[in-house]
């Protein structure tokens, strides 16, 4: 399936201070999760981030000030992409775990929510993209079902260490319309595909597939400075903007 290497635009999602202890270390740098997309046009809507709470990170340095938590693998990576502070030497100054993020306030770019926070799910894969990954429950049905999961269910909160506050005040935010399937279309193929769990794998790649040829191909943003136009025409503008100002970076894997 794969005919090259896959291009993500890797967003930088600011670590609020005060640090936990476990960040510390950190004090004084900027420090990012690094999350990784290929809907950049749907920043907008994003409500938190998700990280695998059993997965390994690394608070890697991108340069003398800035760095970013992600896998060692894509540490590695970037390294190699000429990203890092020392040329195809990933320089790591802290050993993470996912739960030691849990609850991390965020500002990320292009966000209508000023502050989000840091939610663990089992489906966040390490050998994957960098390991964090931003959610946006109107457009994406994988982060659509986690994330109402979590808003539904006291109990997993508690099982999961996941404070109310963090996901109570957060509703989903419509980016995109699509005829026939409005403004919350993974939310709509969901209900469509009789998807109510992150266990029915199978269901939520269709999801996923659905509502991304849905998206590209009949989008309209509804949301943001290119309110009104096509989601294939803003697309490239939206990760150009990104890229310019400096709120994300392109990774290759
Ligand atoms: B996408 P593909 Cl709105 N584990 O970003 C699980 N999922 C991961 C991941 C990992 N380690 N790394 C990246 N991803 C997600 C936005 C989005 C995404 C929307 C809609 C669809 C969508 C917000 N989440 O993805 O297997 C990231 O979620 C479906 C196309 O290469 C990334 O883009 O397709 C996407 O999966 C890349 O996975």
């Amino acid at each position: 399936e794969e005919v090259g290497p896959q291009e993500f635009v890797l967003i930088k999602m600011e670590v609020i201070p005060p640090f936990p202890p476990k960040l510390r270390a950190l004090e004084g740098r900027n420090v990012y999760l690094a999350a990784a997309t290929l809907r950049p046009e749907t920043l907008y809507g994003q409500t938190n981030c998700w990280v695998q709470p059993d997965g390994n990170y690394v608070a890697f340095e991108v340069n003398d000030i800035d760095i970013f938590i992600l896998t060692a693998r894509s540490a590695r990576n970037l390294a190699y992409q000429m990203l890092s502070r020392v040329p195809e030497k990933p320089t790591c100054l802290v050993e993470l775990c996912g739960r030691d993020l849990i609850g991390l306030q965020l500002k990320s770019p292009l966000a209508f929510n000023e502050i989000i926070y840091v939610l663990p799910i089992q489906n966040i894969l390490t050998d994957k993209g960098t390991g964090i990954v931003t959610s946006v429950p109107s457009d994406s049905p994988d982060d659509f079902i986690a994330f109402q999961e979590l808003l539904t269910s006291p109990g997993l909160r508690v099982m999961c260490g996941v404070k109310d506050e963090w996901v109570l005040p957060f509703k989903v935010i419509p980016v995109i319309n699509v005829p026939g399937y409005g403004n919350e279309t993974a939310k709509k193929v969901c209900l469509d595909l009789k998807i109510d769990s992150p266990n029915q794998k199978d269901k939520l790649a269709e999801a996923k597939e659905i509502a991304y040829l849905e998206e590209f191909h009949h989008g309209t943003m509804i949301a943001g400075e290119f309110k009104g136009r096509k989601v294939q025409e803003v697309k490239p503008l939206i990760k150009d903007m990104l890229l310019k100002t400096g709120a994300a970076v392109l990774y290759y894997e």
